[in-house]
């Protein structure tokens, strides 16, 4: 029996993937045979994905969108079903992270993380949905966090969205799973990224920053995860060889979620 993990002819839109783990998501779903588009709030940073991806050999679509907004996910959903096609996968990548402890954090932060990493999940799964029913399958993937199951210190709006990520990535299985439509979270461990460049930032007298200590303390493997280490995974997800597989999140983690952490020497 072989197993299609090809995504030939497929039509993939990866949110907020101008670089970061969007943009190694999406380089995969090329390299395995899908047409690529994505977006980003500013065109210069869509012009420097473009670029980026051109490197790689990929023509890939790129476009300007605010995924909280509505009205432009609706606009940028049916200007690529008119240039592109209808999308088969959708990877809900773009998001934001506030490290704030809670009472220091003003309500207005707190929805702002709310909004870009669970509304704006719900925004553009809605706005692919209806043609993924008329074509009969469709692949929605939502990319959680470690903060999907766990808390820590100054992450608690983040925690929350990406924690209601989950269950709306259930929902969405529960709601839509009869139209043959898959969705399934991705939830990386701790990736060298921009997002998390300032927990990786040497110290003045050039030793690695406490969090950076405590992350290779949690992490069996000893290390930082690349972006290019959820390509796998993510192909897996958006393949034929995953139409089994729903509503579950797979934590591409290294094993933090297994592991207690470094015992003292
Ligand atoms: P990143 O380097 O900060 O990239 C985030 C991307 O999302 C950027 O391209 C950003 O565009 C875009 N974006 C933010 N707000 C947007 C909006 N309103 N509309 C459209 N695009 C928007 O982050 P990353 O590390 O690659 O993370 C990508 C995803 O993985 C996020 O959902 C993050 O929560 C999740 N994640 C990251 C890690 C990690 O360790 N890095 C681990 C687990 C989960 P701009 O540059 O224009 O802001
Ligand atoms: C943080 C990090 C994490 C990672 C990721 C872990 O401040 O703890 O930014 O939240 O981004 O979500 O899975």
């Amino acid at each position: 029996m072989s197993v299609n993990f090809s995504l030939e002819g497929k039509i993939a839109l990866v949110t907020g993937a101008s670089y970061g783990i969007g943009f190694a998501i999406a380089s995969a779903y090329a390299k395995a045979g899908a047409t690529i588009c994505f977006n980003d709030i500013k065109q210069e940073l869509v012009d420097k994905g473009l670029a980026a991806y051109k490197e790689l050999g990929i023509e890939a679509h790129g476009y300007v969108c605010d995924v909280t907004n509505e009205e432009q996910v609706n606009a940028l959903v049916a200007q690529i079903e008119k240039e592109v096609g209808v999308i088969d996968i959708l990877v809900n990548n773009a998001g934001i992270i506030k490290r704030i402890p809670m009472c220091e954090m003003t309500a207005a932060e707190f929805r702002q993380v709310i909004d870009v990493d669970l509304n704006a999940p719900f925004i553009v799964s809605k706005a692919v949905i209806p043609s993924m029913i008329k074509k009969g399958h469709g692949k929605i993937i939502n990319i959680c966090s470690m903060m999907s199951e766990l808390g820590r210190e100054t992450v608690s709006a983040y925690a929350a969205a990406k924690g209601g990520l989950k269950m709306l990535t259930r929902n969405i299985c529960s709601e839509y799973g009869k139209y043959n439509i898959q969705c399934n979270g991705i939830g990386p461990g701790y990736i060298e990224t921009p997002q998390t460049a300032p927990l990786r930032e040497r110290q003045p007298d050039g030793s690695r920053h406490p969090f950076d200590s405590f992350i290779i303390a949690k992490t069996p493997a000893e290390r930082w995860l690349k972006p290019e280490e959820l390509a796998g995974p993510a192909v897996f997800l958006a393949s034929d060889a995953s139409d089994a597989v729903n509503g579950h999140i797979l934590y591409v983690d290294g094993g933090i979620l297994a592991y207690i952490g470094k015992q003292p020497q």
